[in-house]
């Protein structure tokens, strides 16, 4: 009997489960009113006295493997099931979301597409600038308070003094240089200053900067492609108006007003009552800046001018605080790009 129920043993072992039905049949065979454990528990009358004591615990220790085994394979496939129950593969999949574009990428990109319609095409250069590209070739004087500590981050880069650039004249510097007139470019990208961090100002913020350099190139050109800007970017009702300014890269210079698109220039808080709003800097290329890149003065004119993007889009998109571009909330992002 002993043989036997280590046989047993064995096959209890060796019982391959794998779903609920073998569960069952192996429960009927080993544990059922008539299976071969209930059997060998009536059989153990006919043993004789001195041998029932052993075989009685050899044939409880059996059933209690069967037993186990039993529960095991019961509470493994019940998890089973509840997983797979849970799976509906017929359900339709759940939506990703798809992102937006950051609204300073989308009027970044506007800009561009303005005047990319007119025959500019797109320059980029380095963020790290020297002297000469930054400020020298720009007509800077050397004691220019732009070249100060204050408002320009310095990088020390092995024996030279490199500077984060503060404008991206610095990228139509070297596209003065390498070419030759006629020359119609914009240039987008990140510049730095050195500045306190509030709502209204950041140590870096993007430029839109544009150029334009030929023969006869005039004054009325100048205002003529901004009017044509303004228009494309506010609207068909939009005016402009110019201030004189300075810049020590541009004489003649001027600072440019669009009319209000929030209150069609009746007066409103964001145009603090003017009508006006400032969105950027102009004027003719000054002599000193062609003759530094290699543009004879004599034969050439030009005009540039420069635009903050977060200004624009703060005037197109109403943002309260220049803050809000940097902090990447969602909540923010999604305002400006329509189903997302
Ligand atoms: C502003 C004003 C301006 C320019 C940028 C420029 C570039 C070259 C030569 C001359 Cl290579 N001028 N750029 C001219 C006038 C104004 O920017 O308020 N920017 C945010």
């Amino acid at each position: 009997m002993k043989e036997y129920i280590d046989e047993l043993a064995g096959q209890i072992e060796a019982y391959s489960i794998t779903n609920t039905a073998t569960l069952e049949e192996f429960r009927i065979h080993f544990l059922g009113s008539k299976g071969v454990v209930k059997e060998l528990f009536s059989s153990l009358k006919s043993v004789p006295n001195e041998e029932k004591k052993e075989m009685g615990r050899l044939l409880n220790d059996l059933k209690i493997k069967a037993e186990t085994k039993l529960e095991l394979f019961k509470e493994q496939l019940s998890s089973q099931e509840k997983t797979t129950e849970r799976i509906d593969l017929s359900r339709p999949a759940e939506e990703s979301a798809i992102g937006a574009h950051h609204p300073l990428s989308l009027v970044r990109n506007e800009i561009i597409s303005i005047f990319s319609r007119i025959g500019y095409v797109v320059s980029e250069g380095p963020e790290i600038e020297d002297d000469w590209h930054n400020f020298s070739a720009l007509n800077f004087p050397p004691e220019h308070p732009a070249r100060d500590m204050q408002d320009t981050f310095f990088i020390e880069k092995g024996e030279k003094e490199m500077a984060l650039r503060t404008h991206t004249s610095s990228v139509q510097v070297r596209v003065m240089e390498n070419s030759t007139p006629p020359i119609r470019t914009i240039s987008p990208g990140r510049v730095y200053r050195n500045e306190a961090i509030s709502a209204r100002a950041h140590c870096f913020f993007h430029q839109v900067e544009g150029l334009y350099i030929d023969k006869n190139v005039s004054f009325a050109d100048l205002k003529q492609t901004l009017l044509y800007f303004a228009k494309e970017m506010f609207g068909e009702k939009a005016q402009i108006r110019l201030r004189p300014s300075y810049f020590p890269f541009t004489e003649p210079s001027a600072e440019v007003d669009v009319s209000c698109s929030i209150c069609n220039a009746e007066g409103c808080n964001v145009c603090k009552y003017s009508g006006w709003l400032e969105i950027l800097g102009c004027g003719m290329v000054d002599p000193n800046v062609l003759k530094a890149c290699g543009i004879d003065p004599e034969v050439y004119t030009g005009f540039a001018f420069g635009m903050g993007v977060e200004r624009i889009a703060q005037l197109k998109f109403k943002v309260s605080d220049l803050r809000l571009y940097s902090e990447n909330d969602v909540r923010f992002l999604k305002q400006f790009t329509p189903g997302v």
